[in-house]
């Protein structure tokens, strides 16, 4: 049995997803926040998990947080830390402390629009697909390994709120299929970095585009 901790900072959606997506061989540890008033957190009580709130606030640097982070972590000793829209940018050593079991959700095709308002970005710059990418988290922001992207379309009405929203809905799909491949032991990275998912049928992308002639 695989243990896994969830790190969330609002509403939780993709932190429900995953304990929606009821994967085998997988046991939720704990759900912890940064934030007392994440709504994520109550999601979770209801569903019998452990939940904790390490308030960043309380902490006078970004190092002390993160080490009582980690200790908050690793009292459940998971196999898998998941980040699913946590807003905390990491330190180095947190990082390095969880490498190769440390996963996020990034609403962007990246590499482009790593950090922050993805979605304003992708519309200021007019691109005409957008999306989000699963990684593995590296002390690079937004640089770490790909595991699975899912692109949608950017549709001429589209403000920040719909786009983000088609972009969510995505997340929900990508982010248990990553978990479920963690926890299977298929994910592997190459001589180059990469990730290798093992086994048939794994398709490491979806695209859910309208056809080219809208007519
Ligand atoms: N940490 C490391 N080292 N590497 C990554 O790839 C990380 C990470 C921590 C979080 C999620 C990420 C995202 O998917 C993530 C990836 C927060 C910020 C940020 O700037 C940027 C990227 C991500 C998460 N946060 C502000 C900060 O000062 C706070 C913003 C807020 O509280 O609303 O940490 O987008
Ligand atoms: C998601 O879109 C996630 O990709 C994004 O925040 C949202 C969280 O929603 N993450 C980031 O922007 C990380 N910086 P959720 O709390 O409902 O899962």
């Amino acid at each position: 049995m695989k243990s896994v901790v969830i790190l969330i900072s609002g509403r939780g959606s993709n932190m429900e997803a995953i304990v929606r997506a009821r994967i085998s061989g997988m046991r939720i540890a704990a759900v912890i926040s940064n934030r007392d008033d994440a709504a994520g957190l109550a999601f979770a009580a209801a569903q019998g998990i452990k939940t904790a709130v390490i308030p960043h606030k309380g902490y006078a640097n970004r190092a002390q947080f993160d080490v009582a982070l980690r200790d908050a972590i690793d009292t459940h000793a998971p196999d898998l830390v998941v980040l699913a829209g946590f807003m905390r940018v990491l330190g180095d050593d947190f990082v390095r402390h969880y490498a190769g079991r440390l996963l996020n959700i990034h609403p962007s095709l990246l590499p482009a629009f790593p950090g922050l308002h993805t979605h304003r970005r992708a519309l200021e710059a007019g691109v005409k697909l957008h999306g989000a990418t699963v990684h593995f988290v590296t002390a690079e922001l937004d640089g770490g390994p790909i595991v699975i992207q899912a692109a949608v379309p950017v549709l001429p009405d589209d403000d920040e709120d719909c786009l983000a929203r088609r972009v969510l809905a995505e997340e929900h799909r990508i982010y248990p299929q990553a978990v479920r491949w963690f926890v299977e032991g298929r994910l592997a990275l190459d001589e180059n970095g990469r990730v290798e998912v093992k086994g048939a049928g794994s398709a490491t992308f979806a695209l859910h585009l309208p056809p080219l002639d809208m007519e």
